[in-house]
This record gives C-alpha cells, sequence and structure tokens, in this order.
C-alpha cells in the first residue's frame, strides 16, 4: 500500500504504523499528564482518568457491578481505573495512526475525548463549569503535541528531509513532549497526594472523652481459639466498601454538618461544634449488603459520636418525613428509615473509630454508623448533610439503582477455622468463627459435620445486640474429607434459613460450608 501510495501521489510521509501509533499514545500522554497536574492544584478527584472513572461507576449497571465485585473484590478500583487507561491508550494509537492521513480529524477525535473527560469532571456532585478546565487544556496540550510531532515527522519524511536535521528534529520534539509529559505527571502525583492527604489534620484531633462511654469488654468475647476473627477489628484491618474511586479529602477546618430537608429550624455544625455535643461510646458491627455467605465485608469497631437523634432534636423533623437522607462530600447518598435512628438505639454520627479519629478511607472527618442496617443505607462516610425527606420524594443512591430500600442485617454465622480446602490432623479441632444479627442478637450457633446431628457452639460474650459474637465447637474430626456447615439463630428465635439468596437486593442468605480434609 505505501509503495502504490508512493507511486502515484505527492511525497507520502513513511513513517511505520508502530512509530505512529507511539507517538500518538505520547501526546495523548502529555495531555493527560498537563491535565493530571492542573486538577491535582485545584481538586485532585477531578483528575481527568479518575473523573471519567467516577462517572463511570456512577452510570454502570447493578449487574456489571456486582459482576466486578464478585470478580476482582476490592481491587474492582484498580481494575476500572487500568481498564480505562487501556482504552484511552488505544484510543491514543488509534490518534497517531489517523494523523498520518488525516490530521484534522485526529485533532478532532483528541478534542472529543477532552470534552468527554470535561463532561465527565463537570458532572460529578458538588463541580462547577471550572472543573472541566484540566480535561479541556489537557486535550489542547496533547493536540498541540500532536501537531507538532506530525509537522515534524513529515518535514523529516519530505524530499531532502531524511537527513539530519528533520531527524534531529524528530528526536527533540518527541524528548521535549515526552520530558514535559514526565515533569507534568510526576508533580501532579506528588502535588494531588499531599493535597489528598489528611494524616496532619487527623493528628490535631483531640477527641474528648466520652459523656457515655463504652463499659470494659471481658475477656470473653474472645473464645481463644488461633485464626478467628479478632472481637474488635483495627482500622487497618477494617473491610471498606464505597463508589470512591479516590478517597475523599476532606478539609475539617472548613467542614461542615448540615441538618435540613424536612426539619422546623435546618442549622449545621463545624467539627468543633461536633465534638463539644454529648458523646456516645459503642461497639458497633457494620456489615456490607454485598458480602456473600461466609464473605469478609463485614467488621466491629468501637466507635465514638453524637447521636442522630440528638442531631435531629435540634431541628425538630416534619412528622411526614419517613427516611432520613445522609449525603457525602463525594455525592452518595444513603436513605435510613427514620424508625431506625429515633427508636433509641445507636446510631450515630461517629468521629472516632477504636480511639482514633476515623482514619481517610473511613470517612474523617465524620460517618453514619447505624446498629442493624446493612452500610449502604445507613453507614455514609464524608458525611456533609442530614436531610429528614420522604422516600417518595428522594431516593439513595443504591435504591435509584434497585436495591432495597429497608434492608435489615440477615442473621449470619462464619467459619473462619479450620480454613475452607485445608487439611487439619485428626482429633480435637477447633471449629469457630463470627456470627452477627446486628441489634437482634445471637442466641445461637449450631455446627454440622457432614449430615451428622446440628451440635451447639460455645458463644463468646458480648457488650450487647449490636455486635457480632465469636463462636466455638470442638470436633473430634476423623480422617477424610468433611462439609462443616454452619447457622445461626437470632435473638428473636429465628434460624437463619438455609435457601441461598444473593446480596442483591436485599442481603445473601445460607449456610456457610467448608469442605476440609482430615489427615
Ligand atoms: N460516602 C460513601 N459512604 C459509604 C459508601 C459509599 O459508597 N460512599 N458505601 C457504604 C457501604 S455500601 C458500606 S458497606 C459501608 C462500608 O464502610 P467501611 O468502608 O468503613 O467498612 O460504607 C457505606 N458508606
Ligand atoms: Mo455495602
Amino acid at each position: 500500500m505505501k509503495h502504490s501510495a508512493r507511486l502515484d501521489g505527492p511525497p507520502v510521509p513513511s513513517r511505520s504504523a508502530p512509530a505512529s501509533a507511539a507517538l500518538g499514545v505520547l501526546a495523548m500522554g502529555s495531555g493527560v499528564a498537563v491535565a493530571h497536574l492542573l486538577a491535582a492544584l485545584t481538586i485532585p478527584s477531578r483528575s481527568p482518568l479518575v473523573a471519567v472513572g467516577a462517572a463511570f461507576i456512577d452510570l454502570t449497571p447493578t449487574w456489571l457491578k456486582e459482576y466486578a465485585v464478585a470478580t476482582f473484590g476490592t481491587a474492582d478500583k484498580q481494575v476500572l481505573l487500568g481498564t480505562i487507561a487501556t482504552i484511552l491508550g488505544l484510543v491514543s494509537a488509534g490518534v497517531g495512526l489517523l494523523a498520518r492521513a488525516h490530521r484534522r480529524t485526529a485533532v478532532g477525535l483528541v478534542g472529543a475525548v477532552g470534552l468527554v473527560a470535561a463532561a465527565a469532571a463537570v458532572s460529578r456532585p458538588g463541580a462547577s463549569g471550572a472543573d472541566a478546565v484540566p480535561a479541556l487544556l489537557g486535550a489542547a496540550g496533547a493536540a498541540g503535541a500532536l501537531a507538532l510531532l506530525t509537522r515534524r515527522v513529515r518535514h523529516a519524511a519530505g524530499p531532502g528531509g531524511t537527513a539530519g536535521p528533520g531527524r534531529r528534529s524528530v528526536v527533540l520534539g518527541v524528548l521535549g513532549v515526552a520530558g514535559l509529559a514526565l515533569v507534568a505527571g510526576s508533580l501532579g502525583e506528588v502535588v494531588g497526594r499531599r493535597r489528598a492527604d489528611v494524616s496532619a489534620a487527623r493528628a490535631a484531633v483531640r477527641l474528648p472523652a466520652p459523656d457515655d462511654p463504652a463499659a470494659a469488654l471481658p475477656a470473653s468475647v474472645e473464645v481463644g481459639v488461633p485464626g478467628v476473627t479478632p472481637f474488635r477489628v483495627a482500622a487497618r484491618d477494617f473491610y471498606r466498601v464505597d463508589t470512591a474511586l479516590t478517597v475523599p479529602a476532606v478539609d475539617v477546618t472548613g467542614w461542615t454538618l448540615s441538618v435540613g430537608g424536612m426539619v422546623d429550624r435546618p442549622y449545621a455544625v463545624s467539627f468543633a461544634d461536633l465534638l463539644a455535643m454529648p458523646l456516645v461510646e459503642r461497639d458497633l458491627t457494620l456489615t456490607c449488603v454485598s458480602n456473600e455467605v461466609g464473605g469478609p465485608y463485614v467488621g466491629n469497631a468501637r466507635w465514638l459520636g453524637v447521636r442522630v437523634k440528638d442531631l435531629l432534636a435540634h431541628a425538630g423533623v416534619d412528622p411526614r418525613a419517613d427516611q432520613l437522607l445522609s449525603r457525602s462530600v463525594d455525592g452518595w447518598t444513603a436513605s435510613t428509615p427514620i424508625a431506625a435512628v429515633t427508636d433509641g438505639r445507636d446510631a450515630l454520627v461517629a468521629v472516632a473509630m477504636n480511639g482514633e479519629p476515623l482514619a481517610a478511607e473511613h470517612g474523617f472527618p465524620a460517618r453514619m454508623v447505624v446498629p442493624g442496617l446493612y452500610g449502604f443505607v445507613s453507614a455514609t462516610k464524608w458525611l456533609v448533610s442530614l436531610e429528614p425527606s420522604t422516600y417518595s420524594r428522594e431516593q439513595a443512591y443504591w435504591t435509584r439503582r434497585g436495591w432495597a430500600t429497608d434492608a435489615p442485617v440477615r442473621t449470619m454465622a462464619r467459619i473462619d477455622v479450620p480454613h475452607a480446602l485445608s487439611t487439619v490432623a485428626a482429633g480435637r479441632v477447633a471449629v469457630a468463627g463470627v456470627c452477627w444479627a446486628q441489634h437482634r442478637g445471637i442466641d445461637g450457633v449450631e455446627l454440622q459435620v457432614d449430615d451428622g446431628p446440628w451440635r451447639a457452639a460455645r458463644l463468646g460474650s458480648v457488650p450487647s445486640d449490636d455486635t457480632w459474637r465469636q463462636w466455638v465447637v470442638t470436633w473430634d474430626a476423623t480422617p477424610g474429607r468433611h462439609t462443616l456447615r454452619a447457622r445461626a439463630t437470632d435473638g428473636t428465635g429465628r434460624t437463619q434459613p438455609e435457601a441461598r439468596l444473593t446480596p442483591f437486593p436485599s442481603g445473601a442468605q445460607g449456610w456457610h460450608e467448608v469442605v476440609v480434609t482430615v489427615a
């Protein structure tokens, strides 16, 4: 093809396809780097890849999201960013190839990519027109780099251009663009990371002593079996589930929690105001509705916070309100039945977890925790507002995506040890785990080996019905392959049903089973 073109037309750039594609990737990469730096200097979460990813997450149909969570678990965010980067890389290579013969179209394509990224940034909750600037300037940079590089290559390939000067100008162009991209990209990364770091702000928080402290935990909360999940989970080991592609970095000095919506007297409190309110300390277990039977998305911690009820009482709630809509700084919302935050249970706006200010990943500076409900209808992190409302007027993030509106945690027993598919020595084996039915409490756990009789477990102590509970059964293991099966009975006397339900739309159900080999 190249040869025939050379026969009957004007001189055609003799660039190889891979080199052209590489130029496209380089030009686009420099644009992304410029946009990344500009975003880092203004709002780090508006960096184009992140903004496109965040918009993608919000547009993703529920089935695809379920698939991603089931397949990639908590690596789903990395997979998404990687996928977007790969697609962008392919488009960039295409731009480079296109630029050989259709420079205008190629530049137009760069502009289109910039517009998509700009639209994604502007569509983020709380964004303004200014959020489009990094992507638009980045696209302008990419278009400029593409024009510059293709022009130089064309000159170098033209009559007499194959000689030294043409070649050198191409090499200098490539090095210049690459150098600029590297500097802008790394600077953007450093600045962005620094601005997103809330560790200094966290360290400066002085937590007051609780007005209503939690009672000391008896040692018997632990059944004393190695490998069983500890009663209290450290923040760094606590599961993390949210839609945030980058962890929101909330500036606590400018932060307020506003209480509005269907209330008589809307108001807002600063973080200092919040800490000055009566503080309650409680051990509470949080569970994600996406947790599969036997899954890891559950944890227990000691929370310090202000009762949601107290915060609402100051505002005076309209009796017609049936839901509490809570909103995060990134626009995510949860709707909690208003009854669940006013019926006397320890529903908190928490400011601390296990004696320390909340970790950035877990909602610094403040989040909700409501015993008995799945996190998606109760546990808003990076909380900025509480609004009594009605289900008919406004729907929360996951409700709009088909998940249940009313989502009490299902009773569940999980086997932690022995691990599934492990081999244990014959003789006395401790089979142990955790079980939960927050706010109803756990009355008992039973274990069945193969088709044998159900045997009652010994339960760890608990401070209240709002936490999970450890359990253990000593099993006289005989050689061979065995299936271990656990089920819990909650405080209302209801044993968890065997019938399997998927997490969508109101939480997984079924008995956790593991198969082990006894040697
Ligand atoms: N802002 C915000 N808060 C959120 C979410 C979210 O996506 N965004 N996810 C909720 C869900 S689904 C769960 S299960 C809990 C998990 O809290 P953790 O990450 O601290 O364990 O946070 C809840 N709070
Ligand atoms: Mo969740």
